[in-house]
């Protein structure tokens, strides 16, 4: 098991689109157990493979107050959905940002577990809202591209701030710095 580091916006690596798993395999197992423990770890209620710069359909959930409810979704795929609701919605990639978006409220999903195996669920609230940042992640999607123009341009400002504040003093101005290894 390993704690994987947590790429945050802008990097551009969270705009790479993930490919589907050919195999659920050992390997495959491995990334999954330490997506859980990193997602424990940070804490956070999901992750997908986009945020620890694996670009594969993998995405790991548990929204139990126990932590003792862990999910696990390979190559999934949304059949089904209905209904809109607004929620508040947070992000690792994006720390410190709140905002309510707007998702279906009921959605079945069609995906891969640890084994291999195909499953189906119908899944509302909290967990279907899950799922679905999760999926725009594994696309390359953030929860503020669902925000109005001015509500982005609000995040913006606001995460810009908190990286001057992080840098000590320095601005980011090129987005590279923080994209390059
Ligand atoms: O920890 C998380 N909390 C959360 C709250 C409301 C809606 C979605 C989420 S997912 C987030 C973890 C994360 O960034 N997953 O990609
Ligand atoms: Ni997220």
């Amino acid at each position: 098991m390993a704690i994987l580091s947590i790429l945050e916006f802008p990097d551009e690596r969270l705009r790479k689109k993930a490919l589907p798993v050919a195999e659920v395999d050992a390997a495959i197992r491995q990334l999954v157990d330490d997506m859980l423990e990193t997602m424990y770890a940070a804490p956070g209620i999901g992750l997908a493979a986009t945020q620890v710069n694996v670009q594969k359909r993998v995405l790991v959930l548990d929204i139990s107050d126990q932590k003792n409810a862990p999910y696990c979704f390979i190559n999934p795929e949304i059949l089904e959905e209905s209904g809109r609701e607004q929620s508040e919605e947070g992000c690792l990639s994006v720390p410190g940002i709140f905002e309510k978006v707007t998702r279906s409220n009921k959605i079945t999903v069609r995906a891969l577990n640890r084994e291999g195996e195909l499953f189906e669920m119908e899944t509302e609230g909290l967990l279907a809202v899950c799922i679905q940042h999760e999926i725009d992640h594994l696309e390359g999607k953030l929860f503020v591209d669902h925000l109005s123009p001015l509500k982005r341009q609000m995040v913006r400002n606001k995460l810009k701030k908190g990286q001057r504040t992080r840098a000590g003093g320095h601005g980011q101005t090129g987005s590279r710095s923080s994209a390059s290894l």
